[in-house]
């Protein structure tokens, strides 16, 4: 399948190269984050290790200061600025770091805008009112991933009336020609499955598999399994022994056209995507 993904996106004073793999390091700014435990809600620890990970090649980091966890409820608004706002700053100023915002309130995305930060990661997709009119004004790029519903009331065992993958790409048709409406350039789009989100671990399994299905609208592909349940239900392991898994899911999902991949452990998924992209490369070759 020929990729006609865009390949540079323009991310405020960064760019962003797409045209190989590359890693947006996590960095969780809760204090109730599942797989970090809250170890680095203290400021100087999440920056810290957003050192390591910008140190072991990570591209962007993604900081993010809601818990989407099934069950929870979002932040106050107020709450969600405070964690988020003084890491972007930081993050900016001090290591000059191209930085994404998790986030889905708009007023976080135009403080984050403000501050320096170079891309949008949205869970729901832009989906809140005001949302795409804060992004398309700071002409960021956005990433708008797939979810059926609320992390507030994403099901135990959600349903698809047709393959989950067509599913995706319908609503990722209707989210891109929403945001082009609302002036948002076609060209600053990313999109993700959202693996986890409202999908049972069959269906996480089988967007994976067909994950080559969803470079269908052009637009460069992002995907975000690190230490999820769907490793954690397949081999049985805690999230504390989730890596060697998602190493295999980082590779697969590379061979089938993602092109950032946010992960927990940057330095060995890094290493899985090299080797990966190194076998693709000859494989095109004359
Ligand atoms: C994503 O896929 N996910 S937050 C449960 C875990 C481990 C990690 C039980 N934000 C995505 O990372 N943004 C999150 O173990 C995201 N794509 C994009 N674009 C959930 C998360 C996690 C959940």
């Amino acid at each position: 399948m020929i990729s006609t993904a865009a390949t540079l996106l323009h991310c405020g004073r960064h760019r962003l190269d797409l045209s190989y793999p590359r890693v947006m390091g996590i960095l969780n700014v809760t204090p109730d984050s599942f797989s970090d435990g809250g170890r680095y809600v203290m400021r100087d620890e999440a920056l810290r290790h957003a050192e390591a990970m910008l140190a072991e090649g990570a591209a962007i980091i993604d900081v993010g200061g809601e818990s989407t966890r099934p069950g929870a409820t979002p932040p106050p608004t107020q709450q969600e600025l405070d964690r988020v706002i003084p890491v972007v700053e930081y993050l900016v100023r001090e290591l000059d770091a191209l930085v994404s915002v998790d986030t889905s309130s708009p007023e976080v995305m135009r403080e984050a805008a403000e501050c320096g930060a170079g891309m949008i990661n949205d869970v729901r997709g832009l989906r809140r009112p005001g949302a795409i009119e804060a992004v398309a004004r700071y002409g960021l790029p956005v990433c708008l991933m797939h979810m059926l519903g609320e992390p507030e009331d994403m099901q135990q065992s959600p349903h698809y009336d047709e393959p989950v993958e067509r599913a995706v790409l319908s609503f990722f048709k209707a989210r891109v020609a929403d945001c082009e409406a609302g002036g948002i350039r076609r060209e600053q789009l990313l999109l993700d499955p959202g693996f986890g989100f409202a999908k049972t671990t069959q269906h996480n399994l089988r967007l994976l598999s067909r994950l080559a299905v969803l470079s269908e609208l052009g637009l460069p592909l992002m995907v975000g399994m690190s230490r999820k349940s769907m490793i954690g239900n397949v081999l049985g392991r805690a999230v504390e022994e989730r890596l060697h898994g998602g190493l295999a899911l980082t590779s697969l999902a590379v061979e089938r056209g993602a092109r950032l991949l946010r992960v927990h452990d940057v330095a060995p998924n890094i290493d899985a995507i090299n080797m990966t992209w190194n076998v693709l490369q000859e494989g095109t070759e004359l």
